[in-house]
């Protein structure tokens, strides 16, 4: 059975975060591991508290399962601090983890803010460098390069940009776009644009489950472009069927 490990925040309502990455491990026929970096108290409506581990806490819950377990691929989520950082690519890099995918998260759904001073920096530095793949969003990948993205063109200079910083690949997600669903991938050589008939409406979690998808394939032994395609599809069927579970967004149904 192929393993795939996501190190992310934990959400409740299982929408986002650490228990959407478990669930959408399991729909892809892929056994899920996992290590929260942060605790979140939400519901579908808002994040009212996070709570940080202690690092070194963080750091001996990796090295307990690492020494037992080696996963295909794993996946980052929110990391909320760069200490949190720190510890995540000491460990990828003193267990040699393979198929690494970032997902820089910065906002939740609901609008608040998911890190603290120094985290985009942090990430863009030490860890970018180590992934097969990033997933930002729109708002990110704009936060991420200074580019303020409106159209296609924005998210191409980017792009480019974003797989400067070292990852073999990047995924812009664009459900935020104008008007579009337009994803667009590049992998050094050229790029692909893959748009499907946009879904109105605010949902919660798409970026986890997207790039949780995609960690799911590295695991199988897909490539990235593979692994794009599908994101995309089982994205769209989960958004297409989404459920109002609470009083807030709705959320994925995965
Ligand atoms: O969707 C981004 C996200 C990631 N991780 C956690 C979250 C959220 C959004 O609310 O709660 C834990």
């Amino acid at each position: 059975m192929r393993i795939a490990l996501t190190i992310a925040g934990s959400d409740p309502t299982g929408g986002a975060g650490l228990q959407a990455d478990l669930k959408t491990f399991k729909s892809m026929g892929v056994y899920g591991v996992s290590i929260p970096s942060v605790l979140t108290a939400q519901n579908t409506g808002r994040v009212l508290d996070i709570y940080e581990l202690p690092s070194d806490f963080f750091s001996t819950q990796l090295d307990t399962l690492l020494k037992d377990i080696r996963p295909d691929a794993l996946k980052t989520g929110m990391l909320y601090t760069p200490d949190i950082v720190r510890v995540v690519v000491e460990k990828i890099k003193g267990y040699s983890l393979k198929n690494l995918v970032v997902d820089p998260v910065t906002v939740s759904s609901t609008g608040v803010s998911l890190i603290k001073d120094g985290i985009p920096e942090a990430i863009k530095n030490y860890l970018f460098p180590l992934a097969k793949v990033i997933t930002p969003n729109i708002y990110e990948a704009s936060v991420l390069t200074g580019i303020d993205i409106q159209n296609e063109d924005d998210m191409k200079d980017a792009i480019v940009k974003l797989r400067d910083y070292g990852s073999e690949a990047v995924i812009i997600t664009g459900g935020h776009l104008h008007g579009r669903a337009l994803d667009l991938l590049f992998d050094g050589e050229g790029f692909l644009s893959l748009e499907d008939e946009r879904l109105e409406g605010e949902y919660h979690g798409t970026g986890c489950v997207f790039s949780s998808v995609i960690t799911a394939c590295l695991a199988l032994g897909y490539d990235v472009k593979e692994a794009a395609v599908e994101a995309k599809k089982f994205v769209w069927g989960a958004m297409k069927s989404a459920v109002s579970i609470g009083k807030g967004l709705k959320i994925l149904n995965i």
